[in-house]
């Protein structure tokens, strides 16, 4: 009999298709004739769909086509209609925020700013939505709502980079461009305006949990596969029912560096380092501007320079 090992020596489990549990406010019947793929089975699970939609995933996407309609028709009429030069320079093309003479305009002129506000409408909306359609979907399943409220930090960072800040700042010229190098660009002369991030704390601890969530899932990850032999990735029993693999996980790091997290904890602390990442960013961002404009010369202030040597 085959064994379950790690990522390189996997096992596909395929039994019947399976439908899933009942849920509750399940308005729209699930969708989508279930079948297996082996290629999709290396990745995750081998069974794809049935899949629920519901009425806030079917308006978030539409509004997210939308979005991503205006952004790329302006992209290709940016380059006259070429087809071929759209594919060549997409990623060096933008559709970029209004002037700065607009302030707040909710309306201003469609080609100096106004399919921008569109498309951002647009986007936001459909963020928004797929966010309504992840916490009720949790809900019905009888899950915590976790991965909603992990969504919400990001969405804050989201919220704060291209609508937050720029009310405050009174003009949406202060948004992001939407655009791959173009995005690229915002970020290395946001930095540039407000005197080198780097002296911006709240940059500090973004960057920290942002490393943080990588060593920790590293750490977890490598972990639980490193036990998995032992059936180490049936988590929850291995919560309730102290059993080899939990206990050798355990183990390893108590022996390697004297403390160990649960295999319950090390999950909070994957969530709190990996929500914190944007959760301190967008403090960091929502004060560049309103609060503080140089963070080079705060930083001076508040003894982030180099004290002086006088021997
Ligand atoms: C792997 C999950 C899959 C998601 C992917 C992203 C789009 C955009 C849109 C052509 C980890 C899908 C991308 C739908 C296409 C148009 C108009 C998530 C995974 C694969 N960035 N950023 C990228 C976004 C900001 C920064 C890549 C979005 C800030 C730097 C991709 C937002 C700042 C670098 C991208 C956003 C910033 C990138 C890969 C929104 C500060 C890179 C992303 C909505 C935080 C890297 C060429 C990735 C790169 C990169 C998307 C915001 C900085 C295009 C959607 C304004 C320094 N960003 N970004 O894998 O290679 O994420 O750029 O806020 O080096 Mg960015
Ligand atoms: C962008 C949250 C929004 C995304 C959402 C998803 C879709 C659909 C579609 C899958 C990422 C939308 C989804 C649209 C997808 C499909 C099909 C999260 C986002 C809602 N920095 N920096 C950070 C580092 C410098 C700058 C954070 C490192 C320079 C600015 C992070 C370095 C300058 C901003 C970070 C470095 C600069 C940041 C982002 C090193 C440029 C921000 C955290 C080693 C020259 C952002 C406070 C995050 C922030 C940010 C890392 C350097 C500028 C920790 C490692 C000095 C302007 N930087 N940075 O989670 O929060 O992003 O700052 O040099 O705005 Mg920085």
């Amino acid at each position: 009999m085959a064994d379950y090992h790690n990522i390189f020596h996997q096992v596909q489990v395929r039994g019947p298709v399976e439908f899933g549990v009942p849920a509750r406010q399940e308005v729209w019947k699930r969708q989508g004739q279930p079948f297996f793929s082996y290629w999709l089975g290396k990745l995750g699970d081998a069974q794809v769909g049935p899949y629920y939609l519901g009425t806030t995933g079917l308006i978030s996407i539409v509004c997210g086509i939308i979005a991503i309609e205006i952004i790329g028709l302006n992209m290709l009429a940016s380059v006259n209609w070429n087809p071929i030069e759209f594919v060549r320079r997409l990623p060096w093309l933008a559709l970029e925020p209004p002037l700065p003479e607009h302030g707040l305009k909710i309306f201003p002129p469609l080609k100096e700013g106004g399919w921008w506000l569109m498309a951002g409408f647009f986007l936001t909306t459909s963020i928004l939505l797929w966010w309504v359609r992840m916490y009720r979907r949790a809900r019905a399943l009888n899950m915590g709502t976790h991965v909603a409220w992990a969504f919400a930090a990001a969405i804050w960072l989201y919220l704060v980079l291209g609508f937050i800040r720029p009310l405050l700042m009174g003009s949406w010229s202060h948004a992001v461009p939407f655009g791959i190098f173009r995005h690229l660009d915002w970020t290395n002369q946001f930095s540039l305006d407000h005197g080198n991030l780097f002296y911006n704390p709240f940059h500090m601890l973004s960057i920290a949990f942002l490393y943080g969530s990588a060593l920790l899932f590293a750490m977890h990850g490598a972990t639980i596969l490193a036990v998995s032999r032992y059936g180490g990735d049936r988590e929850l029993e291995q919560i309730t029912d102290r059993g080899t693999a939990a206990e050798r996980a355990a183990l390893f790091w108590r022996w390697t560096m004297g403390f160990n997290a649960t295999v319950e904890s090390v999950h909070r602390w994957a969530w709190w380092f990996a929500v914190l990442c944007p959760l301190t960013g967008g403090i960091g961002i929502l004060l560049s501007g309103t609060v503080v404009d140089n963070w080079y010369d705060w930083g001076m202030k508040h003894g982030l320079g180099p004290t002086t040597y006088s021997p």
